[in-house]
């Protein structure tokens, strides 16, 4: 027996684990590590079943090559081999690479993801940021200069906070790094603050509420209009940092009273008006907006909205409002403004934001002839055929590809479509450092878990898989060494730190800096520069409490991880706006106004579809654990009692949209509101090798979901609002 401690890779909470494991290296159990500073001991149902997930005789052991229909194990060599031969009939750009979400939860992804983007030569870059947070990229570049600077509420310090389209009780959690989520709320009510929901449906974290308001989906961007709106007619601004546009910004609201407001998202207008002078009112108070305000029709500007709101009401960057973290790895600084559309997408011109296209034209882009035409895919952790909208489109368009090469540990409904399918090792055999979540944790904290078991002999990485993928797209081959990926990125990194005027390490000689690095792998060696380089980096940073300044060996030295405390002004440090002020009007945010102003007076549709998550879920992927499906985690068709009597529906409905039809389960509930259904995504399970996720198959909601409406200014997918009818089966 032995007891090894690790970050939970499962979801954005970033709960410190507790792992048992018998002397055969097998999970005896998991619970929370009650030594860790940020999670102390909480633990979810997911992470509690990482054994169970990680040891899935299902998962893929070695590589799959597929000819003529039927999947062959073969060795390392030959897969790469594989791949080389198929990329080099590819020109660059018509290849294209898709990252899924899992991403964001590995060294890998992070660390290696961007090489592997930029060595395909491509402007064909997807992700599953397009099917969820790219509104939330585009509103902070407008607003702030940088994508990345996403303000997170101070949920321990909070007395009021607004949450809209967001079930952290089920989802703990997102764009807000919060382990304990449900227990941080409690502690919001019982030290006297108010939290408020907005949702279409009565949801656990609804449940947990001051008060919950049910409104329409799609209609978030108009509720917050209408408070903007209130806070100038009743003059409650209350600016405290440096803005730009705030005479555009009230010209803008003119129109959106709270009584038109009302009409459209049917929450009250003495509630929304409420609402504003409660948030104007509280010693500190923050909007957060979560998945149900992103993936829909005005995503963008709801996300401005919401820091827009805290900005007027002078919660931006104060202590219980709405902050900015202050990671231990730190990001170069921008040098050019922030902007959108510096291309298009080929078939349907949509602009690129971050650098990537929407998932939503994938399936254009593959099936549409001309130059610049789709033919080699490669996916990293993701599953669009189940994840993006008009996920059956998809389906049938991977089957035209060239070449398709997926690395993925399962074979699944997407990479059943690769050549090659290039599975990672396990979570225990990885190293683990949140590059991505910690950015948005409402405290400042670091936590480094080294891999917990040992990688097979022969066995690459995930970190290897995707620097030898990059070698190949690059043209340097399958057999070179993957660790010169990492030197040329430390060169690179060190180099530009010593010639960075006012950087601790200016004018140090890089090679020296080089020689002091500590790492077993290439990532931990980068890891290791970028802690040091960091605010409180052991090269010119510093703790806000003393202590050891950061390297790789001072996490290594806290195996349960390091409180940094709680967040600190700075929004001075973030900005990086052309004027040095927040934004208030962006001219493409304002211009996109006027839509928003056409559907105050349109007619709703009778029925939308939204989606939800549950607890025991992940998007697609972990359907395959015994102990996570069943029960209340099942793939049925919300809807209020009166509207499935009124439709006469009965145990199964047939549901159309646009795109698509589904026979599905009908779960009467009275949480959720009348004219609104919802259904789950990540189900639809087939022609996977998965036992356990084939018995609880469901159907998949983006058969329904419309690729072809995407939120203009980021071409983010449109989940949720969309209009279906609804028959008895
Ligand atoms: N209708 C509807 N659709 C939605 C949403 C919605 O709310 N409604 N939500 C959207 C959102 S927010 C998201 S993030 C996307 C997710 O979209 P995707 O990322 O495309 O889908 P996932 O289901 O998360 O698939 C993750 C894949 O990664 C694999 N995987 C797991 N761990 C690892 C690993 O360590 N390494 C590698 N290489 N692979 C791994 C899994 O086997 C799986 O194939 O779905 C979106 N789709
Ligand atoms: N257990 C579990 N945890 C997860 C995931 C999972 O699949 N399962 N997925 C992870 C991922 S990839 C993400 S991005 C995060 C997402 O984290 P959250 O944003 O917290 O996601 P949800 O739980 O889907 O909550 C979204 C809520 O928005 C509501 N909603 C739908 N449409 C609208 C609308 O138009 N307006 C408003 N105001 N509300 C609306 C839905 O009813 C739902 O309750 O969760 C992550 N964590
Ligand atoms: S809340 Fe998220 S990070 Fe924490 S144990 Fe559950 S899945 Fe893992
Ligand atoms: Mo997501």
């Amino acid at each position: 027996m032995r007891t090894a401690h690790r970050t939970c890779p499962l979801c954005e909470a970033v709960c410190g684990l507790t792992i048992t494991l018998d002397d055969g290296g097998r999970v005896t159990g998991v619970r929370g590590d009650d030594a860790d500073p940020f999670s102390k001991g909480f633990v979810c149902p997911k992470g509690a079943s990482l054994g169970r997930l990680d040891e899935d005789p299902d998962r893929l052991d070695v590589p799959m090559v597929r000819r003529d229909g039927t999947w062959h194990e073969v060795s390392w060599a030959e897969a790469f081999a594989a791949v080389e031969r198929g990329l080099a009939a590819v020109p660059g750009p018509s290849r294209a690479v898709y990252l899924g979400n899992p991403n964001a939860h590995t060294m890998a992804g992070s660390l290696y993801g961007p090489a592997l983007v930029r060595s395909l030569g491509t402007r064909q870059v997807f992700s599953a940021s397009t099917a969820d947070q790219m509104p939330k990229h585009v509103s902070a570049g407008l607003m702030f200069g940088d994508p990345l600077a996403i303000p997170v509420p101070d949920l321990d310090r909070t007395d009021f906070l607004l949450m809209l389209g967001a079930n952290p009780l089920e989802s703990n959690g997102s764009l807000c790094t919060a382990p304990d989520f449900p227990g941080r709320l409690k502690a919001l009510r019982a030290r006297g603050g108010r939290l408020v929901v907005v949702d279409p449906r009565r949801t656990r974290t609804a449940k947990l509420a001051d008060e919950h308001l049910f409104a329409r989906p799609g209609t978030d961007a108009h509720l917050l209009m209408g408070m903007v709106h209130t806070l100038f007619a009743e003059k409650l601004t209350d600016v405290r940092v440096p803005v730009s546009g705030l005479d555009e910004l009230a010209d803008a609201a003119a129109a959106f009273t709270p009584e038109a407001c009302a009409a459209v998202c049917r929450v009250p207008a003495e509630r929304i008006a409420g609402l504003a002078r409660e948030l104007a009112a509280a010693p500190a108070g923050a909007v957060y907006g979560r998945i149900g305000t992103c993936t829909v029709e005005f995503g963008t500007l709801a996300q401005w909205l919401v820091d827009v709101l805290n900005v007027l009401t002078g919660n931006l960057d104060r202590p219980g409002g709405a902050m900015f973290p202050c990671p231990a790895v730190g990001r170069p600084r921008r040098r050019r403004p922030y902007t959108t559309g510096r291309w298009h997408s080929r078939v349907r011109g949509l602009p690129e934001a971050n650098g990537e296209l929407p998932v939503a034209t994938l399936a254009d882009e593959i099936e549409t002839p001309g130059e610049g035409q789709i033919r080699a895919l490669i996916t990293v952790a993701g599953n669009p055929v189940l994840s993006a909208p008009g996920g059956a489109r998809l389906d049938e368009a991977l089957n035209r590809l060239d070449l398709m090469v997926s690395v993925d540990p399962y074979l699944n409904e997407t990479t059943r479509h690769a050549h090659v399918i290039l599975p990672p090792p396990r979570v225990l055999q990885s190293g683990h450092y949140d590059f991505a979540l910690l950015g948005f944790a409402v405290r400042d904290y670091a936590r480094y878990s080294p891999p917990v078991l040992p990688l097979p002999d022969g066995r690459p990485s995930e970190a290897e898989i995707l620097a030898r993928l990059a070698m190949i797209a690059s043209g340097q081959g399958a057999g070179a060494d993957p660790g010169l990926v990492d030197e040329l990125i430390l060169d690179q990194t060190l180099r530009a730190a010593v010639e960075t005027p006012g950087s601790p390490v200016e004018g140090r000689d890089p090679a020296a800096l080089r020689a002091a690095l500590d790492g077993a792998t290439g990532a931990e060696l980068r890891l290791d520069a970028m802690l040091r380089l960091g605010p409180y980096g052991a090269w010119g940073g510093r703790l806000p409490y003393g202590g050891d300044a950061l390297s790789l060996a001072t996490l290594r030295a806290h195996p349960h991880g390091l409180d940094l405390g709680p967040l600190r002004p700075r929004l001075a440090e973030v900005l990086r706006t052309a004027s040095g002020t927040v934004e208030l009007a962006p001219g493409p945010i304002l211009a996109d106004v006027a839509r928003l102003r056409e559907a105050l007076t349109r007619e709703a549709s009778p029925f939308v579809l939204i989606g939800r998550r549950h607890l025991r879920s992940n998007n697609s992927w972990m359907h395959n654990v015994a102990p996570l499906v069943g029960g209340s985690n099942r793939c049925t068709l919300q809807i209020h009692p009166d509207d499935a009597a009124e439709l006469g529906l009965a145990g199964t409905a047939v549901v159309r949209s646009a795109t698509g039809e589904l026979t599905v389960a009908v779960e009467p509930t009275d949480t959720i509101m009348r004219g609104v259904v919802s259904l789950p995504h990540g189900w639809g399970h087939a022609g996977t090798t998965q036992a356990v996720a084939a018995g609880h198959a469901g159907v998949s909601a983006n058969v329904l979901t419309d690729a072809s409406r995407v939120d203009p200014l980021s071409g983010n997918a449109v989940f949720n609002g969309v209009p279906v009818t609804l028959t008895p089966a």
